[in-house]
């Protein structure tokens, strides 16, 4: 097994771990921003470690792990929710979540994986193929990569024109066949298949069309750009795709 960082082993709940503070990539370590709170995360970490799986019976939520880098997110619903597609385009946009809701819907069944170790298997998204977005705000030609914001405020993302078109990574509405609730990134997340957990960027608020991939929060500090399951970190990991 892949050694995992210290702090996946029995983080105590309530326990607020902010690793971006303290130069994980001077670290040359690869690590996870964990905030871990609750009875879903307790239940979560403790399926891990229970080797008779009595724990993953518990209606835990399936294995998952709240991440947040900051300790408060504003809530948005249909009223308050605007994703917002620029940079180098033709036609810019603003889509509410009906918008996105009246668009054709993509779902996809894969593993997830995080980087830190933790798997949950076949795991329903749904949403829109970024694609879609792309297609319809015109792509200029010297545009080369797609960078994403956050109405976290701080949590970003980047993948190159080639990974964002593919047609495996939505502009998710839906997780376990249920509208994506705030701890998981709702309304609208980022889902990239085939990659670490850490690309599909929760609350998802601006599609930025760039010239060039502009490093994301966790890959400003030390984790690998392309994040291919299983063949990037250091990780030997099934594909989840
Ligand atoms: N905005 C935002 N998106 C994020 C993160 C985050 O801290 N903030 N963490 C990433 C990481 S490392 C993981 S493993 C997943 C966790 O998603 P979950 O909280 O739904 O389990 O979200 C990813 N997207
Ligand atoms: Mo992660």
């Amino acid at each position: 097994m892949t050694a995992e960082p210290p702090e996946e082993r029995g983080t105590p709940i309530g326990r607020r771990v902010f690793l971006g503070t303290l130069g994980l990539g001077a670290l040359g370590v690869v690590a996870a921003p964990v905030l871990q709170r609750g009875l879903e995360d307790f239940l979560g970490s403790a399926a891990d470690k229970d080797p008779t799986g009595l724990t993953g019976l518990l209606p835990n939520g399936g294995g998952f792990r709240y991440y947040s880098v900051t300790s408060s997110v504003p809530h948005k619903n249909a009223e308050t929710y605007r994703l917002t597609v620029d940079g180098l385009v033709d036609r810019p946009a603003d889509y509410t979540l009906a918008d996105l809701r009246a668009l054709p819907q993509t779902r996809i069944v894969k593993d997830v994986q995080c980087v830190t170790g933790w798997r949950v298997p076949g795991t329903p998204f749904e949403g829109v193929r970024l694609s879609t977005l792309l297609d319809a705000a015109g792509v200029r030609a010297r545009a080369g990569a797609v960078h994403f914001t956050c109405f976290d405020g701080a949590y970003t993302e980047s993948l190159t024109l080639a990974q964002a078109r593919r047609s495996d990574v939505l502009v998710a509405l839906r997780m376990q066949d249920e509208d994506l609730g705030h701890d998981h990134g709702g309304p609208v997340r980022l889902y990239v298949a085939p990659m670490y957990f850490y690309k599909s960027a929760k609350w998802l608020s601006g599609i930025t069309v760039t010239e060039k991939v502009k490093p994301g929060y966790w890959e400003k500090r030390g984790y690998d750009i392309d994040a291919w399951v299983g063949r990037s970190n250091g990780r030997d990991d099934d594909p989840t795709s």
